[in-house]
């Protein structure tokens, strides 16, 4: 397969103002036929040119290009693309053609999901559905006719507005739609189903009602109440923060089961994962609440952020994702705390983003080439992405940001623009230089930040001195400085601020700030809020760390102070270990754990933050070579050492609230993550009373979040009593697919020695299943992921494993498959024994025939 490169961009050659699209839907063949109205497009040249369309999976039935039919001589047909007879100005266009979702197990296009048609086409699915110029820089306005059997799929949806409906003869129903707003041919969705409607409403500031109706399967009426609060909130929210108001007088969420993502934004019909949609307190856990909450946030902000103005071409994804997962942070953020929020927000760039970037897949925020575009999905466009939208927030400030913004949307409102409009907006509307910034959107990698600083009591001064430096990354070896706001404080070590917060710019490789006016011993407090994605070595003293600990105003810098003390500690334990030797937990840590476990002053969700480890994956990338078993041995010794060291803390704190009635606010939450925490902890110091506690926890019917959180407590203690807990949450959620994908990410994640055997045996449970991602995602994925210890064996036995199973998938769903690769291509992080090992799964995957091309980009990359 030939990569797609940015530089060989050109305009399309034709435009289509409208695409008429009537599906008809049988049991044997859907039958599509679609009429384009279009017309040559001046920007792309002079005089006539070919009609060019993409087209896959399908049959071609007829062509009829302006009132003629074309015989198969008249066109050329190749297994993508249909090329027509030249055209220079107008023309109307009429394809027919036949394709069969259900045999769709790829999850893209039309297919079927439990019995309903749905679709999904960002970013390359529309041509599986019709022939067309399937690029986000054309940009048509749709009427949409469904037909399907009416007992069967009773609801008929698509984008925009219904226009009329009726019976269409032998027990079949029609349904017409018709979407003002111009778009992209990513953005079209068609639903058929036999849907339960829960109905509400929003007025929007201006006054007008729009009617927001959510579609599930019957029976999950009730898990819909969450996803409708957070969608009027997020509508809400974009009023007042962005002055963004919706624009049609309907909105509509379906939920499906079978989904190769979260979700999708489709105009005015989002379509979700039935796991990001479907959330009550019974069923969801608090963490999956919050998650719901920012999903059902984001692809509603995408109606601006994306939809109305979109990308010009897939390079250009961050424009529409970093974008609006910035807008999704500070919405989450609003609605709950700010410092949680970055503390969880900057653990998932470190062990997702950090590590792609410090990888053979690492890539730009807008890259530069692809096999295959699904693969660019990735922590890079989305969370580093969402950092340099950020950057600029914090250098322009909220109003300048917020003016930015406005431009942007008043010059390319209804356009198919770049990230470089949306660095220009930025930059017009204050006028401010960002000429090297745009260097975070085309540099990979990223950039290790170096400070040191020397006070001068005499002079009252203090000197911050910043280096940077960005490591090569693939076809990328050389690179030059990019602009870093570092956001920065002196702490006096006797207490208060010496300085205030100043955002300092380091533009080139180094820089000295000089403080003024510093008269006593100060620490300074360095990245506050984490304000450039970069890594931070601080010449600070294990001393210092522990101050900051409990004294930075900051909330990200203390939970940092504290995680970057717990990193030192921990890979110096680990090296004991491997060396043969005994190890211990730096005093200072137990003494910092206990400050903050009896600080009153402290939100309990931060403290829960405050009071959780590195995990295991963050611990390996901090070293040159992951040391897999003894990280393990380090931090399950830590976590014991901490358990005991705090056995009545823990007790006491987790009794405290054990009793407490549960409710769904922010306040509440953040207990239940503080006495899960705490119980977590009590178990780990091997305290009877603490697993009596757990397994009372535990009983399947309690509030998911504690019960999940007691499993997981539970689920590497190899006894009969925890193992017979989580049998009876199997037995009570069987026949609940979402819960259940909790049993099997537990049972997957477990790190007892014999999880991998009992990962393979549970492909054979009767409810495992390859052509649902979630539950791929639930029992491989969280395996692969969530389990270094087991999947990184050193016998090389997870990864031949993963090698199996992503080439069973990959026949099944590319997607998916592709996804799953990933953990193998790390492959440099680890000890010579693993690596061979994690090649050979990687060469065994490279040899199979007929790969798809996800997976080739992938394995081919990993094997460079
Ligand atoms: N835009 C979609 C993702 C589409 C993924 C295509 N493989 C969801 C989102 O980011 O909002
Ligand atoms: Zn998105």
């Amino acid at each position: 397969p030939q990569p797609t490169r940015l530089s060989d961009y050109r305009p399309p050659a034709h435009l289509i103002e409208t695409l008429d699209l009537a599906l008809d839907l049988r049991d044997d063949w859907t039958t599509v036929r679609a009429t384009l109205r279009g017309r040559r497009n001046p920007a792309a040249g002079q005089g006539a040119a070919p009609i060019v369309l993409d087209g896959e999976a399908q049959e071609l039935v007829s062509v009829t290009l302006d009132g003629e039919r074309l015989g198969p001589n008249e066109y050329a047909l190749e297994a993508d693309r249909l090329t027509l007879p030249e055209r220079d100005g107008a023309f109307e266009l009429v394809v027919e053609s036949r394709i069969r979702p259900q045999d769709n197990s790829a999850l893209e296009g039309l297919y079927l999901s439990n019995g309903m048609y749905c679709t999904q086409c960002e970013a390359e699915g529309f041509r599986r559905i019709t022939y067309f110029p399937d690029r986000p820089d054309v940009m048509a306005v749709y009427s949409v006719r469904l037909e399907a059997d009416a007992a069967r799929f009773p609801v008929l949806l698509s984008n925009g507005n219904p226009v009329e409906q009726g019976e269409a003869g032998a027990g079949r129903r029609y349904a017409v739609w018709h979407d003002p707003f111009p778009k992209p041919s990513y953005l079209f969705a068609a639903v058929a189903g036999d849907l339960a409607c829960v109905e509400d409403r929003f007025v929007t500031r201006s006054g007008r009602e729009v009617a927001l109706r959510i579609y599930v399967e019957h029976g999950n009426e009730p898990r819909t109440g969450h996803a409708m609060d957070s969608l009027k909130r997020a509508m809400r929210w974009d009023e007042e923060v962005f002055g963004l108001e919706y624009d049609l007088d309907l909105f509509m969420i379906v939920a499906v089961s079978h989904f190769n993502m979260g979700a999708m934004e489709n105009k005015g019909l989002n379509v979700f994962n039935s796991k990001l949609l479907l959330a009550d307190a019974a069923t969801a856990t608090d963490a999956d609440l919050q998650r719901v909450e920012a999903v059902v946030a984001h692809e509603y902000f995408h109606n601006w952020t994306g939809n109305r103005v979109t990308c010009r071409d897939w390079f250009q994804l961050s424009l529409k994702e970093g974008l609006t997962v910035f807008r999704d942070q500070q919405f989450s953020a609003d609605m709950h705390s700010h410092g949680v929020k970055r503390v969880g927000d900057v653990r998932l760039l470190r062990s997702v983003q950090f590590a792609e970037d410090a990888g053979p897949t690492a890539h730009p925020v807008r890259p530069d080439s692809y096999i295959e575009i699904n693969n660019f999905y990735t922590p890079t466009v989305y969370e580093k992405g969402a950092e340099v939208v950020r950057m600029i927030h914090t250098l322009l400030g909220p109003a300048g940001f917020r003016r930015g913004m406005d431009l942007y949307f008043e010059r390319h409102d209804g356009q198919a623009v770049t990230c470089e409009d949306f660095v220009a907006a930025m930059e017009d509307a204050n006028g401010a230089d960002l000429s090297s910034f745009r260097l975070w959107y085309q540099q990979a990698g990223t950039p290790t930040l170096e400070a040191d600083w020397s006070q001068d009591l005499s002079a009252r001064s203090l000197t911050l001195r910043l280096r940077q430096s960005v490591p090569p990354t693939p076809g990328q070896p050389l690179k030059r400085p990019m602009p870093l706001p570092v956001r920065a404080a002196l702490l006096g070590k006797a207490g208060g601020t010496v300085a205030p917060e100043r955002v300092l710019l380091l533009d080139g490789a180094e820089a000295s700030f000089t403080f003024e006016e510093v008269g006593e011993p100060a620490v300074p407090s360095l990245l506050r809020g984490f304000s450039a994605p970069v890594r931070l070595e601080a010449a600070w003293s294990e001393d210092d760390l522990a101050f900051l600990a409990g004294a930075d105003d900051d909330p990200f810098g203390r939970w940092e102070a504290l995680q970057t003390l717990a990193t030192r500690s921990l890979l110096r334990m680990a090296e004991a270990l491997r060396a043969g030797g005994a190890a211990t937990l730096d005093q200072r840590i137990v003494s910092a754990f206990r400050a903050s476990l009896a600080d009153a002053r402290l939100e309990p969700a931060f403290k829960a933050e405050l009071l959780t480890l590195p995990g295991e994956t963050l611990l390996g990338q901090a070293s040159e070579t992951w040391q897999v078993d003894a990280v393990h041995e380090a931090r399950e010794l830590a976590r014991r050492t901490l358990g005991e060291a705090l056995r009545d803390g823990w007790r006491q704190a987790y009794q405290a609230l054990a009793g407490e009635e549960g409710a769904l606010d922010t306040e509440a939450m953040g207990r239940r993550a503080f006495k899960n925490a705490a119980l977590a902890y009590w178990v780990a110091a091997g305290d009877e009373a603490a697993v009596a506690a757990a397994l009372a926890q535990a009983r399947p019917d309690g509030r998911m979040t504690d019960v999940v959180a007691a499993l997981a407590a539970l689920s590497d203690l190899e006894r009969p009593d925890a193992e017979a807990a989580l049998q009876a949450f199997h037995d009570r959620w069987l026949d609940d697919p979402l819960v259940l994908d909790k049993w099997f990410a537990l049972k997957a994640t477990a790190s007892r020695p014999d999880t991998l055997a009992t990962v393979e045996a549970l492909r054979r449970h009767p409810r495992f299943d390859r052509r649902n991602p979630n539950r791929v995602r639930a029992l491989i994925g969280s395996f692969t992921t969530g389990n270094p210890v087991r999947f990184h064996a050193a016998d090389g036995s997870g990864y031949a494993f993963l090698a199996q199973e992503v080439l069973a998938l990959d026949k099944l769903n590319p997607q998916v498959a592709a996804r799953l690769t990933q953990p193998l291509v790390r492959w440099r992080r680890f000890d010579e024994g693993r690596r061979q090992r994690m090649l050979e799964a990687l060469r065994r995957i490279a040899d199979e025939p007929g790969l798809s091309r996800d997976v080739f980009e992938i394995v081919s990359k990993g094997l460079a």
